[in-house]
């Protein structure tokens, strides 16, 4: 899987989008990467954990841009493999409605994408939502969807504040709806969730399925 990686990122770093696309959708076609999971927990997540800036801070910003978005339209190009996994395993059932959303300000909106992939993959019925979502909005689609759960990813610390209120708004209006939080932001801080009025965190796939079946 190293190799498979290095030869991704290999053709991320000279911008060859149509390259990557058609790489993984090779992989995935020869079972060389065995799942949408293999690829997104092995290839695609370490690709972006693994942006180094060794380069001047303005370089490395509109880098980190760019490699995200060639990550993206990655995902997007095998979301047809997702809804035809999720339909093969669950048939025509319509599942429990969830919305992937992040608050106000975050803009790192990659694992939530994935997270989406995985509840659909999970029998989910999903609607994504996404990057920098302010709180009325979100509030509206709560409104329109009625979703039994909210998930929420936050990467950066420094939008818990938001991601507090929007918690605080949806139970106050909405106390049937089950948030669930994820992200780095709560990554090695057990109790974080809880202190901002969560009812869950999760981060894996496997999480994801447990919640399912409950
Ligand atoms: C790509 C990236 C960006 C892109 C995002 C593009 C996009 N469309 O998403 C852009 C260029 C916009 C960006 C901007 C910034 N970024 Co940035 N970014 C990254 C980078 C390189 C990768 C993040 C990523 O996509 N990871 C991959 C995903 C798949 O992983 P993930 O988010 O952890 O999600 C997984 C799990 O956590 C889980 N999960 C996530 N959410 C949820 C939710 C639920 C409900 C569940 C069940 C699971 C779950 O599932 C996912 C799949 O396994 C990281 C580097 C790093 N080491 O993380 C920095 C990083 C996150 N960025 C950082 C910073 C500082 C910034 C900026 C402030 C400055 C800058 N560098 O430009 C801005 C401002 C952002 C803002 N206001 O929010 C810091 C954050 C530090 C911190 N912890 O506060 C990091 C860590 C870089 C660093 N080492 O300093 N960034």
């Amino acid at each position: 899987m190293e190799e498979l990686k290095r030869e991704f990122i290999g053709l991320i770093e000279k911008n060859d989008k149509a390259g990557c696309i058609e790489l993984v959708n090779g992989w995935l076609d020869s079972g060389k990467v065995s799942s949408i999971v293999d690829l997104y927990q092995n290839i695609l997540t370490p690709a972006l954990y693994e942006i180094i800036c060794d380069v001047p801070e303005a370089e490395c910003i509109w880098k980190e841009h760019a490699r995200s978005s060639i990550i993206r339209t990655v995902i997007e190009s095998c979301y047809l493999r997702v809804a035809g996994a999720s339909k093969e395993k669950f048939g025509d059932r319509k599942g429990q409605r969830v919305l992937v959303v992040c608050p106000t300000e975050e803009l790192h909106e990659i694992g939530a994408r994935m997270v989406a992939d995985y509840f659909t993959l999970s029998g989910f019925e999903v609607t994504f939502i996404g990057a920098n979502t302010p709180l009325t909005s979100i509030i509206s689609a709560i409104e329109v969807e009625k979703p039994k759960y909210v998930a929420m990813s936050i990467t950066n610390s420094y939008n818990l504040m938001a991601t507090q209120k929007v918690i605080l708004l949806i139970k106050k209006s909405y106390p049937d709806i089950t948030v669930i939080v994820g992200g780095q932001a709560f990554v090695d801080k057990p109790n974080l969730f809880k202190e901002i009025g969560a009812d869950m965190e999760m981060q894996t796939i496997e999480e994801i399925s447990k919640l399912a079946v409950e």
